[in-house]
This record gives structure tokens, C-alpha cells and sequence, in this order.
């Protein structure tokens, strides 16, 4: 098979990807480990930027998102069992985030590659990357034991952080940086009406809560759990036992609890590499950084690498720029480690770590700040609704 660009994952940033490239006639063939049942069932993000509807809508998969997002105008902060708005509107010209789901988002973005008839190819197994570092780079993978070969002139790794693409790249070519964080989130979806109208971060002695949604009727709540604890091991009461602990008195009161649709813990860690072009392969998204939720930036860090990464191989397919690829990596980076900051600062201020009572009151001031500072909140507003492009 033969395709000007071979993309490897279809989860958000390589369905969005290949849309605008299809949008754009540029030929592009998507090779997915999973089933596309598997991917379109994993509950993940629910918070998008601006910047991320702007590009589903250019993208021209944003029909459903204009008619189910909810507009958030608040982000809630709660400590000392006091709960703390910060108003998004006022303190960034007039901008919000809009929940809905990384579900949806993906499934809308099959559909229409779907309705177009691109190519995505599921249960492609066993994909290796070949002679990326040369003119004629090529994709080799294995569909029901059959195998299989795929030329193209570029690659796009966009198979998030266990996949091969950044695997493939050797060691001294790349830059690592990482932090791993001592404990996980236990996340539990339920067909119940959301506690809160917004999102609330909860610094808890018991350790941080997260109250979300999916819409009026689905919500999504997390806790902070240790890094070794099992999902077994936390039945639907003890989960709503402990999340309602957490929650200051007025929200514990109105929580609406409920049988669980999903239950998972997730580990937290921040990650980058490096640069993000080497010859023909191309790095975005999952596969290249990963922040922790808190924050919810992950998402939008992926969408914001595809608007980066479309713009400039529209330069390279039209115009034969190859500087606009070594300029992708440059801009996308550029946002990255500015969302990387306010994650890593989020989790921070939100979780317990063991241990150290100084470090807590230094959050607990620092909270204090920011519900109590209009130039405090306008800095988390001002991040949290995403930085320009
Ligand atoms: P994905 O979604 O991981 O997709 C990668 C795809 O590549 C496939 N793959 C392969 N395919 C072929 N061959 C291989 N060898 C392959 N290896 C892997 C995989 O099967 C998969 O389908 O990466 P992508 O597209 O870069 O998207 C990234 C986002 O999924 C991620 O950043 C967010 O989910 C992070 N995140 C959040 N982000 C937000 O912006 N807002 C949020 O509110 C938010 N909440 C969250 C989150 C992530 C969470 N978890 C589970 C870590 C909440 C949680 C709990
Ligand atoms: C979610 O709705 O899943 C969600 C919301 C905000 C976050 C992380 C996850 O920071």
C-alpha cells in the first residue's frame, strides 16, 4: 500500500489529524492496535479549550459537541471544607471550557472519517517503523496473521505513551524528562445528576476529589488512591463513602449517588521528549508528553500538537517546505511545557503527599491567595481556559 501519510493510533490526536489532512487531500491511512469498540469505550477526558472546539469545528466534526457541550463559566476550588469559585468569563475576556466527553469527541471524529470513507485500520498488530531517517520510510504490521506493508513519505506516531512510535526512535536521538507522582486517581462514572454545575478541585485530609460530568444526567468523580490500590478492591458504597467524605458539607449533602457505569485508576505522571520530528517520523500527542489530569490539559495538548503538526504538512505537501516540520516541533513544545507548568502546579496544590505538614500549609496559603487575589485567580483562570495558539 502506498500513502503520502501514515498515521499510528486512532485515538483523538490521530483521528483529528487524519481528518484535516483528508479535508485538505492529503492521502493518510491510520493503523489502530485495538478494536474500534475498545477505543471508542475508554472513559478519559472531559474538559476541552476553546482552541480544541475551534479545531473540531475546522475539522467539521463538531456538530454534535455545538448541540451536547455544556459551557462551564467556573472552575471550583474547595479547602477547608469551604468551596471557592473562580469565574472564568471575567478573568480571561470573556472565555470558558465545555465539558463533553473524549468519548464523544472520538466517536464523532470516526464517524465522519467513516462517512468519507478514510482508512482506518483496526487490530493492525505487531506495527514496526522503517528507514524513517531516510527519503523512503516505510510501516510494516500484521492484520488477522496476515502481514502487511505500508510506504508513505511520512509517519505520524500518535499511539500515546506505551506505543512504538517513540520507542522506535533510538535513545541518543531523544530527550526524556519525567516525574512519576506517588499516588493515582480512582475514577467512578454513574448515570446521576453532577453534584456541582462546574468542575471541583478538592484538597481533602483524606487526600484530593474531583467532581465532573458528562452531562446533566452522567457524572464523572475522582479520587486521589495509592499508587498500588487495586479497582477491586473499592466496591460503589466504599467509593461514595469516601468521595462523599471529602466533598465540603453543602455538596456532600446534595450528592446523588448511584450504580457505577465504569470504575479505573489511573497513575499521574509528567513526561516530555524531545524533539518531536526525527527525519520522516513525527511525534504527537500521548506518544510525545503526558501530564497529569488535574489541570485537564492532556486532551488539549493533543489537539493543539494536530493544529501545529496539520498547518505544517500543509506547507510541506503543498509548498515542499520541510522547515515548517522542524518548526512544528518548535511551537507545539513551546505549549506543552507551559501546560506541563500549570499541571504539574495544579497536583501540586490539590493532592496530599505524605507527610510533610510545612508543604501543606504552603498549599493552604497558596489557596488562600488565590481565592482571595483577583491576580491569583486570573492566572489559573487564564491557564485553565487554555494559552493562545
Ligand atoms: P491515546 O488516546 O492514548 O491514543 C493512542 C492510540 O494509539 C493506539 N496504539 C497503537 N496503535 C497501533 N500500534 C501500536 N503499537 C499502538 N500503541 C498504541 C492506542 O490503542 C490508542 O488508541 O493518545 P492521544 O490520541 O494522544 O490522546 C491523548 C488523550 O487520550 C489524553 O491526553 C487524555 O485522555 C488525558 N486526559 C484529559 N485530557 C484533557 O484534556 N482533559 C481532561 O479532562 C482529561 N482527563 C485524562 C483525563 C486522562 C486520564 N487518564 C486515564 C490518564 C482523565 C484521566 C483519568
Ligand atoms: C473529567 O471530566 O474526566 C475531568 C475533568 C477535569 C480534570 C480531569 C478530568 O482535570
Amino acid at each position: 500500500m502506498l500513502t503520502q501519510v501514515a498515521i499510528i493510533g486512532a485515538g483523538p490526536a490521530g483521528l483529528m489529524l487524519g481528518r484535516l489532512l483528508d479535508i485538505a487531500g492529503i492521502d493518510n491511512i491510520i493503523l489502530e492496535r485495538q478494536t474500534k469498540a475498545y477505543v471508542l469505550n475508554r472513559i478519559r477526558a472531559g474538559i476541552l479549550e476553546q482552541t480544541t472546539v475551534d479545531l473540531l469545528r475546522r475539522a467539521k466534526a463538531a456538530h454534535r459537541l455545538d448541540k451536547q457541550g455544556i459551557v462551564h463559566n467556573a472552575v471550583n476550588l474547595a479547602y477547608s471544607h469551604q468551596c471557592h469559585s473562580i469565574e472564568l468569563p471575567e478573568l480571561t475576556g470573556g472565555k470558558s471550557v465545555i465539558a463533553y466527553g473524549q468519548t464523544e469527541v472520538t466517536q464523532d471524529l470516526c464517524d465522519v472519517r467513516e462517512r468519507d470513507g478514510g482508512t482506518t485500520i483496526y487490530e493492525a498488530k505487531d506495527v514496526s517503523l522503517h528507514n524513517f531517517d531516510s527519503e523512503k520510510p516505510y510501516l510494516e504490521y500484521k492484520k488477522n496473521g496476515v502481514g502487511h506493508k505500508v510506504k508513505c513519505e511520512l509517519i505520524v506516531g500518535c499511539d500515546g505513551y506505551h506505543g512504538v512510535s517513540r520507542a522506535s526512535i533510538p535513545p541518543e536521538a531523544i530527550s526524556i524528562y519525567e516525574k512519576a507522582y506517588p499516588f493515582g486517581w480512582l475514577g467512578l462514572l454513574s448515570e446521576t445528576p453532577p453534584v456541582s454545575d462546574e468542575v471541583v478541585y478538592v484538597n481533602h485530609e483524606r487526600g484530593f476529589a474531583l467532581c465532573s460530568m458528562r452531562s446533566r444526567t452522567r457524572s464523572r468523580y475522582y479520587i486521589q488512591c495509592a499508587l498500588n490500590d487495586r479497582v477491586e478492591r473499592w466496591s460503589d458504597d466504599a467509593f461514595w463513602d469516601e468521595f462523599r467524605r471529602r466533598l465540603p458539607a453543602d455538596l456532600a449533602q446534595s450528592l446523588k449517588t448511584g450504580p457505577s457505569l465504569e470504575k479505573s485508576i489511573a497513575p499521574l505522571r509528567s513526561f516530555v521528549a524531545e524533539p518531536l520530528r526525527f527525519g520522516r517520523l513525527l511525534l504527537a500527542g500521548d506518544a510525545a508528553h503526558i501530564v497529569p489530569p488535574t489541570g485537564a490539559k492532556g486532551l488539549n495538548l493533543a489537539a493543539s500538537d494536530i493544529h501545529y503538526l496539520s498547518n505544517a504538512m500543509l506547507s510541506y505537501f503543498k509548498d515542499g517546505d520541510d522547515s515548517a516540520l522542524d518548526e512544528y516541533s518548535r511551537l507545539a513544545l513551546a505549549r506543552v511545557w507551559k501546560s506541563e507548568r500549570f499541571a504539574w502546579w495544579m497536583t501540586n496544590l490539590t493532592h496530599r503527599f505524605d507527610g510533610d505538614p510545612f508543604e501543606q500549609r504552603m498549599k493552604e496559603a497558596e489557596l488562600t491567595y488565590l481565592s482571595t487575589s483577583q491576580t491569583g485567580r486570573k492566572m489559573l483562570a487564564e491557564n485553565y481556559v487554555g494559552l493562545p495558539l
